[in-house]
């Protein structure tokens, strides 16, 4: 069994939205093209209370993009986003959202970060995603959307790790930094992950 994770694709991550992924919005056709190809799909929605600790706003002297301390773990600071009930957290209205079967929500804890479908970012909680997959009969995981060097590479990392064959689209995702995602690219490969173009699954 085959499953198509469709990661973030909100409005805040595509341009016009508060943090915008470069050309994030040229995946949504090909994302939309690809989903029948699958036998499930579902999606990940960031969804933060308005205090997200992962927001700049939410730190003294601290400016968007400078690294701090977060729970013992490394966090980028960003622009405020994807705030719980705002437009912005919302799918993009281009995103075909029918056949989705279930979304998993996260970054919903004001303390931690959560780039991954599956984990918070000190692994304290999981979404049961990975619990939801097996249910399923999922072996192949299937990866698209926003950010390629942040929620798709974490949530790829740890697809990997809980045991499924792991597929990233690389033309149906767009990075925040173009060396980011080499970087992510590299430590994917090393760990067994596929990358894939959407050619060869559309023909
Ligand atoms: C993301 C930064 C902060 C993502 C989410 O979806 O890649 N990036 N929150
Ligand atoms: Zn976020």
């Amino acid at each position: 069994m085959k499953a198509l994770l469709l990661i973030d694709i909100q409005n805040d991550f595509i341009p016009g939205g508060a943090l915008a992924v470069p050309e994030g919005s040229a995946i949504i056709s090909i994302v939309n093209e690809l989903q029948s190809h699958f036998d499930l799909v579902i999606a990940t929605q960031d969804w933060h209370p308005r205090l997200h600790k992962s927001f700049a706003s939410q730190h003294e002297g601290k400016n968007v993009f400078d690294v701090t301390q977060l729970q013992g773990l490394e966090q980028v600071l960003w622009p405020d986003h994807c705030v719980q009930s705002t437009y912005g957290a919302e799918f993009s209205p281009a995103l075909d959202m029918t056949r989705v079967e279930v979304i998993f929500r996260k970054g919903t804890s004001t303390e931690i970060d959560s780039y991954s479908g599956f984990f918070d970012n000190g692994h304290l909680k999981s979404t049961a995603l990975a619990e939801y997959l097996r249910g399923k009969g999922v072996t192949d995981v299937y990866l698209v959307g926003l950010a390629a060097d942040f929620c798709v590479y974490f949530t790829a990392l740890d697809a990997i790790q809980e045991g499924f064959s792991t597929y990233f689209i690389e033309d149906a995702t767009r990075a925040i930094s173009q060396e980011g995602f080499e970087k992510a690219k590299r430590d994917l490969l090393d760990k067994g992950g596929q990358f894939i173009h959407s050619q060869s699954i559309l023909g």
